[in-house]
Protein backbone atom coordinates (compact mmCIF):
# COMPACT_ATOMS: atom_id res chain seq x y z
CA UNK A 1 0.00 0.00 0.00
CA UNK A 2 0.97 3.65 -0.97
CA UNK A 3 2.65 5.66 1.93
CA UNK A 4 0.07 8.40 1.31
CA UNK A 5 -2.69 6.26 2.06
CA UNK A 6 -0.98 4.81 5.11
CA UNK A 7 -0.23 8.17 6.74
CA UNK A 8 -4.32 8.51 6.31
CA UNK A 9 -4.56 5.56 8.08
CA UNK A 10 -2.11 6.44 10.53
CA UNK A 11 -3.76 9.97 11.13
CA UNK A 12 -7.13 8.26 12.62
CA UNK A 13 -5.68 7.23 16.21
CA UNK A 14 -4.96 10.07 18.66
CA UNK A 15 -1.38 11.12 18.53
CA UNK A 16 -0.11 14.31 17.71
CA UNK A 17 2.61 15.73 15.29
CA UNK A 18 2.39 14.71 11.22
CA UNK A 19 3.76 11.10 9.99
CA UNK A 20 6.61 11.14 8.48
CA UNK A 21 7.93 7.93 7.71
CA UNK A 22 6.59 4.24 7.77
CA UNK A 23 8.30 1.15 7.34
CA UNK A 24 7.31 -2.26 6.82
CA UNK A 25 7.96 -4.48 9.57
CA UNK A 26 8.10 -7.94 7.42
CA UNK A 27 8.53 -10.37 10.21
CA UNK A 28 4.82 -12.45 11.69
CA UNK A 29 3.28 -14.54 9.96
CA UNK A 30 -0.32 -13.67 10.08
CA UNK A 31 -0.57 -9.68 10.10
CA UNK A 32 0.46 -6.90 8.12
CA UNK A 33 2.54 -4.32 10.64
CA UNK A 34 3.98 -1.54 10.15
CA UNK A 35 6.64 1.48 12.12
CA UNK A 36 5.51 4.70 11.36
CA UNK A 37 7.38 7.91 12.82
CA UNK A 38 5.18 10.81 13.85
CA UNK A 39 6.76 14.61 13.95
CA UNK A 40 6.21 17.57 15.83
CA UNK A 41 8.39 20.62 16.22
CA UNK A 42 11.82 18.10 16.01
CA UNK A 43 10.14 15.75 18.38
CA UNK A 44 9.62 11.93 16.96
CA UNK A 45 7.26 9.77 18.27
CA UNK A 46 7.10 6.09 16.68
CA UNK A 47 4.20 3.92 16.65
CA UNK A 48 3.27 0.61 15.57
CA UNK A 49 0.55 0.61 12.46
CA UNK A 50 -1.02 -3.27 12.15
CA UNK A 51 -3.72 -4.24 9.59
CA UNK A 52 -5.47 -7.23 11.50
CA UNK A 53 -5.72 -10.59 9.02
CA UNK A 54 -9.55 -11.38 9.92
CA UNK A 55 -9.36 -14.25 8.03
CA UNK A 56 -7.77 -15.45 10.94
CA UNK A 57 -9.14 -13.36 13.59
CA UNK A 58 -12.97 -12.63 12.25
CA UNK A 59 -13.55 -11.51 15.79
CA UNK A 60 -12.01 -8.29 15.90
CA UNK A 61 -13.73 -6.63 19.09
CA UNK A 62 -13.39 -9.76 20.94
CA UNK A 63 -9.70 -9.95 20.27
CA UNK A 64 -9.24 -5.97 21.43
CA UNK A 65 -11.27 -6.85 24.22
CA UNK A 66 -8.94 -9.65 25.58
CA UNK A 67 -5.84 -7.51 24.79
CA UNK A 68 -7.63 -4.63 27.13
CA UNK A 69 -8.15 -6.51 30.06
CA UNK A 70 -4.91 -8.48 30.33
CA UNK A 71 -2.62 -5.50 29.76
CA UNK A 72 -4.58 -3.31 32.29
CA UNK A 73 -4.43 -6.03 34.58
CA UNK A 74 -0.64 -6.71 33.92
CA UNK A 75 -0.38 -2.58 34.52
CA UNK A 76 -2.57 -3.00 37.84
CA UNK A 77 0.10 -6.14 39.45
CA UNK A 78 3.39 -4.13 38.34
CA UNK A 79 2.00 -1.26 40.21
CA UNK A 80 1.11 -3.15 42.94
CA UNK A 81 4.70 -4.24 43.14
CA UNK A 82 6.35 -0.86 42.23
CA UNK A 83 7.32 -1.55 38.71
CA UNK A 84 7.24 0.60 36.27
CA UNK A 85 4.72 0.10 33.95
CA UNK A 86 5.55 2.72 31.06
CA UNK A 87 7.32 -0.30 28.94
CA UNK A 88 5.87 -3.58 30.37
CA UNK A 89 3.25 -4.33 28.05
CA UNK A 90 1.82 -3.24 25.07
CA UNK A 91 -0.76 -0.18 24.82
CA UNK A 92 -3.57 0.70 22.21
CA UNK A 93 -3.90 3.87 20.85
CA UNK A 94 -7.43 5.42 20.61
CA UNK A 95 -9.07 6.15 17.31
CA UNK A 96 -9.79 9.93 16.76
CA UNK A 97 -13.79 8.80 16.84
CA UNK A 98 -13.51 7.05 19.64
CA UNK A 99 -14.11 3.41 18.49
CA UNK A 100 -15.13 1.26 21.82
CA UNK A 101 -12.46 -1.36 19.84
CA UNK A 102 -9.50 1.07 19.06
CA UNK A 103 -9.44 -0.16 15.40
CA UNK A 104 -10.33 1.90 12.74
CA UNK A 105 -12.07 1.33 9.08
CA UNK A 106 -11.08 -2.43 7.82
CA UNK A 107 -9.57 -3.49 10.44
CA UNK A 108 -6.59 -1.32 11.42
CA UNK A 109 -5.49 -0.58 14.86
CA UNK A 110 -2.06 1.14 16.52
CA UNK A 111 -0.44 1.24 19.73
CA UNK A 112 2.81 2.59 21.23
CA UNK A 113 6.67 1.11 19.75
CA UNK A 114 8.13 0.47 23.39
CA UNK A 115 11.18 2.74 22.97
CA UNK A 116 15.10 1.64 22.54
CA UNK A 117 14.20 -1.87 22.37
CA UNK A 118 15.04 -5.14 19.16
CA UNK A 119 13.86 -8.02 18.79
CA UNK A 120 15.54 -11.34 17.93
CA UNK A 121 14.00 -14.71 15.51
CA UNK A 122 17.28 -16.25 17.35
CA UNK A 123 19.92 -15.59 19.45
CA UNK A 124 23.58 -17.21 20.29
CA UNK A 125 23.49 -15.49 23.32
CA UNK A 126 22.49 -17.24 26.57
CA UNK A 127 21.69 -14.01 28.79
CA UNK A 128 19.21 -13.09 26.20
CA UNK A 129 17.42 -16.53 26.66
CA UNK A 130 17.67 -16.57 30.34
CA UNK A 131 16.10 -12.78 29.72
CA UNK A 132 13.47 -14.13 27.98
CA UNK A 133 12.48 -17.18 30.25
CA UNK A 134 12.21 -13.93 32.71
CA UNK A 135 9.95 -12.50 30.53
CA UNK A 136 7.72 -14.80 29.77
CA UNK A 137 7.54 -15.99 33.19
CA UNK A 138 7.08 -12.53 34.92
CA UNK A 139 4.13 -12.50 32.29
CA UNK A 140 2.93 -15.88 33.70
CA UNK A 141 3.30 -14.63 37.69
CA UNK A 142 1.52 -11.45 36.68
CA UNK A 143 -2.02 -13.01 35.16
CA UNK A 144 -1.31 -16.02 37.40
CA UNK A 145 -5.18 -15.42 39.48
CA UNK A 146 -6.41 -13.70 36.42
CA UNK A 147 -10.19 -15.69 35.46
CA UNK A 148 -9.19 -17.09 32.32
CA UNK A 149 -12.73 -17.71 31.81
CA UNK A 150 -13.29 -13.86 31.45
CA UNK A 151 -11.30 -14.30 27.87
CA UNK A 152 -12.99 -14.75 24.82
CA UNK A 153 -11.39 -18.00 22.66
CA UNK A 154 -10.47 -15.89 19.59
CA UNK A 155 -9.28 -19.45 17.62
CA UNK A 156 -11.23 -21.81 19.11
CA UNK A 157 -8.72 -25.34 19.70
CA UNK A 158 -6.08 -23.09 18.80
CA UNK A 159 -3.35 -25.15 21.11
CA UNK A 160 -5.36 -28.42 21.51
CA UNK A 161 -2.97 -30.67 19.26
CA UNK A 162 -5.77 -33.12 18.78
CA UNK A 163 -7.47 -30.84 16.29
CA UNK A 164 -4.53 -30.06 14.62
CA UNK A 165 -4.16 -33.20 13.80
CA UNK A 166 -7.29 -33.64 12.82
CA UNK A 167 -6.46 -30.40 10.53
CA UNK A 168 -3.45 -32.32 9.33
CA UNK A 169 -5.76 -35.45 8.76
CA UNK A 170 -7.78 -33.20 6.71
CA UNK A 171 -5.23 -31.80 4.53
CA UNK A 172 -3.98 -35.27 3.54
CA UNK A 173 -7.23 -36.94 2.76
CA UNK A 174 -8.93 -34.05 0.74
CA UNK A 175 -8.92 -35.39 -2.70
CA UNK A 176 -8.83 -31.92 -3.89
CA UNK A 177 -5.85 -31.51 -2.63
CA UNK A 178 -4.46 -34.62 -4.30
CA UNK A 179 -5.56 -33.39 -7.74
CA UNK A 180 -4.41 -30.35 -7.98
CA UNK A 181 -1.26 -30.71 -5.77
CA UNK A 182 -0.04 -34.05 -6.44
CA UNK A 183 3.73 -32.74 -6.45
CA UNK A 184 3.12 -30.96 -2.78
CA UNK A 185 2.52 -34.77 -1.64
CA UNK A 186 5.24 -36.47 -2.92
CA UNK A 187 7.75 -33.32 -1.60
CA UNK A 188 5.82 -33.45 1.65
CA UNK A 189 6.13 -37.74 2.16
CA UNK A 190 8.67 -38.02 4.95
CA UNK A 191 7.12 -34.73 6.68
CA UNK A 192 3.59 -36.73 6.81
CA UNK A 193 5.30 -40.37 7.89
CA UNK A 194 7.14 -38.63 10.76
CA UNK A 195 4.55 -36.77 11.78
CA UNK A 196 1.91 -39.69 11.26
CA UNK A 197 3.94 -42.18 13.12
CA UNK A 198 1.67 -43.43 15.81
CA UNK A 199 4.85 -42.67 17.92
CA UNK A 200 3.87 -39.40 17.59
CA UNK A 201 0.02 -39.20 17.31
CA UNK A 202 -0.05 -41.04 20.60
CA UNK A 203 1.17 -38.23 22.03
CA UNK A 204 -1.12 -35.28 20.51
CA UNK A 205 -3.46 -35.31 23.39
CA UNK A 206 -1.10 -35.46 26.64
CA UNK A 207 -1.63 -31.74 27.09
CA UNK A 208 -5.17 -31.45 26.78
CA UNK A 209 -6.56 -34.58 28.17
CA UNK A 210 -4.77 -33.32 31.48
CA UNK A 211 -6.19 -29.86 31.15
CA UNK A 212 -9.56 -31.81 30.74
CA UNK A 213 -9.30 -33.15 33.84
CA UNK A 214 -7.80 -30.54 35.61
CA UNK A 215 -4.99 -32.27 36.72
CA UNK A 216 -3.30 -28.84 35.77
CA UNK A 217 -4.76 -25.78 36.08
CA UNK A 218 -6.55 -23.44 33.27
CA UNK A 219 -4.53 -20.20 32.83
CA UNK A 220 -4.46 -17.28 30.66
CA UNK A 221 -1.51 -17.78 28.10
CA UNK A 222 -0.29 -16.05 25.52
CA UNK A 223 0.32 -18.95 23.39
CA UNK A 224 2.81 -17.21 20.80
CA UNK A 225 5.51 -16.64 22.76
CA UNK A 226 8.41 -17.27 20.20
CA UNK A 227 11.86 -15.47 20.44
CA UNK A 228 10.42 -12.89 18.07
CA UNK A 229 7.41 -11.41 19.90
CA UNK A 230 9.61 -10.47 22.97
CA UNK A 231 11.20 -6.82 22.93
CA UNK A 232 14.71 -6.79 24.48
CA UNK A 233 16.19 -3.25 25.73
CA UNK A 234 18.95 -2.09 22.75
CA UNK A 235 21.74 -1.22 24.98
CA UNK A 236 21.27 -3.52 28.06
CA UNK A 237 19.35 -6.56 26.52
CA UNK A 238 17.56 -6.54 29.37
CA UNK A 239 13.86 -8.17 28.37
CA UNK A 240 11.54 -5.65 28.08
CA UNK A 241 7.74 -6.82 27.45
CA UNK A 242 6.00 -9.52 25.36
CA UNK A 243 4.33 -8.11 22.68
CA UNK A 244 1.84 -9.58 19.93
CA UNK A 245 -1.25 -10.32 22.75
CA UNK A 246 -3.66 -11.41 19.39
CA UNK A 247 -3.77 -14.69 20.86
CA UNK A 248 -4.35 -14.49 24.50
CA UNK A 249 -6.83 -17.33 25.64
CA UNK A 250 -7.12 -20.11 28.33
CA UNK A 251 -4.33 -22.71 27.99
CA UNK A 252 -1.93 -24.36 29.96
CA UNK A 253 1.70 -22.42 31.16
CA UNK A 254 3.14 -25.55 29.54
CA UNK A 255 2.27 -24.05 25.65
CA UNK A 256 3.87 -20.99 26.63
CA UNK A 257 7.07 -22.35 27.89
CA UNK A 258 7.24 -24.91 24.69
CA UNK A 259 6.99 -22.48 22.18
CA UNK A 260 9.36 -19.90 23.44
CA UNK A 261 11.79 -22.98 23.59
CA UNK A 262 10.72 -24.43 19.90
CA UNK A 263 12.47 -21.07 18.49
CA UNK A 264 14.79 -20.02 21.77
CA UNK A 265 16.33 -23.42 21.76
CA UNK A 266 17.86 -23.34 18.03
CA UNK A 267 20.52 -20.66 16.78
CA UNK A 268 18.57 -21.01 13.48
CA UNK A 269 15.30 -19.40 11.85
CA UNK A 270 12.40 -21.11 11.60
CA UNK A 271 12.78 -21.67 8.38
CA UNK A 272 16.49 -22.37 7.68
CA UNK A 273 16.77 -24.69 5.19
CA UNK A 274 20.24 -26.30 5.61
CA UNK A 275 19.12 -29.08 8.41
CA UNK A 276 23.01 -29.19 9.58
CA UNK A 277 22.20 -25.98 11.52
CA UNK A 278 20.14 -26.87 13.51
CA UNK A 279 21.19 -27.84 16.77
CA UNK A 280 18.77 -27.90 19.84
CA UNK A 281 21.55 -27.28 22.62
CA UNK A 282 20.49 -27.86 26.76
CA UNK A 283 22.36 -25.47 27.49
CA UNK A 284 19.87 -23.06 25.56
CA UNK A 285 17.31 -24.80 27.36
CA UNK A 286 18.81 -24.21 30.48
CA UNK A 287 19.41 -20.59 30.13
CA UNK A 288 15.73 -20.01 29.47
CA UNK A 289 14.33 -22.89 31.99
CA UNK A 290 16.21 -20.75 34.94
CA UNK A 291 14.84 -17.19 33.79
CA UNK A 292 11.36 -18.18 33.47
CA UNK A 293 11.63 -20.62 36.77
CA UNK A 294 13.01 -18.03 38.74
CA UNK A 295 9.69 -16.10 38.45
CA UNK A 296 7.26 -18.70 38.37
CA UNK A 297 8.36 -21.57 40.29
CA UNK A 298 6.39 -20.14 43.15
CA UNK A 299 2.86 -20.32 40.77
CA UNK A 300 2.93 -23.81 39.49
CA UNK A 301 1.80 -27.11 40.75
CA UNK A 302 3.69 -29.95 40.46
CA UNK A 303 2.17 -31.17 37.15
CA UNK A 304 2.35 -28.12 35.55
CA UNK A 305 6.22 -28.41 36.47
CA UNK A 306 6.81 -31.88 35.30
CA UNK A 307 4.83 -31.17 31.73
CA UNK A 308 7.15 -28.42 30.76
CA UNK A 309 9.40 -30.43 28.53
CA UNK A 310 6.31 -31.77 26.70
CA UNK A 311 4.97 -28.29 26.23
CA UNK A 312 8.30 -27.66 23.95
CA UNK A 313 7.78 -30.92 22.13
CA UNK A 314 4.28 -30.27 21.73
CA UNK A 315 4.56 -27.01 20.36
CA UNK A 316 7.05 -27.83 17.47
CA UNK A 317 4.99 -30.80 16.99
CA UNK A 318 1.95 -28.87 16.51
CA UNK A 319 3.67 -26.04 14.31
CA UNK A 320 4.95 -28.83 12.07
CA UNK A 321 1.86 -29.90 11.63
CA UNK A 322 0.21 -26.86 10.73
CA UNK A 323 2.88 -25.75 8.39
CA UNK A 324 2.69 -28.86 6.45
CA UNK A 325 -1.42 -28.92 6.45
CA UNK A 326 -0.95 -25.14 4.75
CA UNK A 327 1.26 -26.47 2.45
CA UNK A 328 -1.07 -29.43 1.38
CA UNK A 329 -3.87 -26.51 1.24
CA UNK A 330 -1.89 -24.56 -0.82
CA UNK A 331 -0.53 -21.80 1.65
CA UNK A 332 -3.91 -20.24 2.54
CA UNK A 333 -3.17 -19.50 6.24
CA UNK A 334 0.58 -18.44 6.73
CA UNK A 335 2.20 -15.88 4.89
CA UNK A 336 5.10 -17.27 2.64
CA UNK A 337 7.96 -15.85 1.25
CA UNK A 338 7.89 -16.46 -2.60
CA UNK A 339 11.47 -16.26 -2.96
CA UNK A 340 11.78 -19.74 -1.02
CA UNK A 341 9.86 -22.00 -3.14
CA UNK A 342 7.96 -24.66 -0.60
CA UNK A 343 8.49 -22.05 2.17
CA UNK A 344 5.87 -23.90 4.54
CA UNK A 345 7.52 -27.50 3.78
CA UNK A 346 10.99 -25.95 4.70
CA UNK A 347 9.79 -24.18 7.87
CA UNK A 348 7.90 -27.71 8.77
CA UNK A 349 11.15 -29.52 7.92
CA UNK A 350 12.92 -27.35 10.59
CA UNK A 351 10.66 -27.95 12.97
CA UNK A 352 10.74 -31.75 12.71
CA UNK A 353 14.69 -31.55 13.07
CA UNK A 354 14.14 -29.66 16.29
CA UNK A 355 11.59 -32.31 17.35
CA UNK A 356 13.74 -35.57 16.36
CA UNK A 357 16.61 -33.70 18.53
CA UNK A 358 14.04 -33.06 21.25
CA UNK A 359 13.06 -36.33 21.45
CA UNK A 360 16.63 -37.85 21.99
CA UNK A 361 17.42 -35.08 24.84
CA UNK A 362 13.97 -35.25 26.63
CA UNK A 363 15.66 -36.51 29.97
CA UNK A 364 18.12 -33.93 30.22
CA UNK A 365 15.68 -31.40 29.64
CA UNK A 366 13.36 -33.44 32.71
CA UNK A 367 16.87 -32.95 34.32
CA UNK A 368 17.05 -29.18 34.22
CA UNK A 369 13.56 -28.71 35.01
CA UNK A 370 14.23 -30.78 38.20
CA UNK A 371 17.20 -28.66 39.02
CA UNK A 372 15.31 -24.93 38.99
CA UNK A 373 12.30 -25.89 39.99
CA UNK A 374 12.39 -28.42 42.65
C1 LIG B 1 1.97 -17.26 13.72
O1 LIG B 1 1.71 -14.22 13.33
P1 LIG B 1 2.81 -14.75 14.14
O2 LIG B 1 4.01 -14.83 13.33
O3 LIG B 1 2.97 -14.04 15.45
C2 LIG B 1 0.91 -18.11 14.39
C3 LIG B 1 1.53 -18.89 15.56
C4 LIG B 1 2.65 -19.77 15.03
C5 LIG B 1 3.68 -18.88 14.37
C6 LIG B 1 4.79 -19.68 13.75
C7 LIG B 1 -2.49 -16.64 15.07
O4 LIG B 1 2.40 -16.26 14.59
O5 LIG B 1 0.56 -19.70 16.16
O6 LIG B 1 3.25 -20.49 16.07
O7 LIG B 1 3.06 -18.07 13.32
N1 LIG B 1 -0.19 -17.28 14.87
C8 LIG B 1 -1.46 -17.59 14.60
O8 LIG B 1 5.89 -18.87 13.57
O9 LIG B 1 -1.80 -18.59 13.99
MG1 LIG C 1 0.93 -13.25 16.13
Amino acid sequence: MENKKLFELAKKFKVSGEPTDIKLIDSGHINKTYKVIFEEENKKETYILQYVNTNVFPNLPELMNNIKKVTSYIKNKATECNEDISRITITMKDTVDDNPYAICENNWRMEDFIDNTTTYLFTEDLNILYEAGKSVGTFQRYLDGFPADELYEIIPKFHYTPNRLNQLMDAINNEENKKIRQDRFEKAKEAIEFLTDVKRTSKAGAITSKLGTKEVPLRVTHNDTKLSNILFDKNTDKAVALIDLDTVMPGAIAYDFGEAIRTGIVTSKEDEQDLSKIYVDINRFEAFTKGFLEKTKSILTKEELEMLPLGAWMMTYENSMRFVADYLNGDTYFHVDENIPDHNLVRAKAQIEIIRQMEEKQEEMEGMIKKYGL
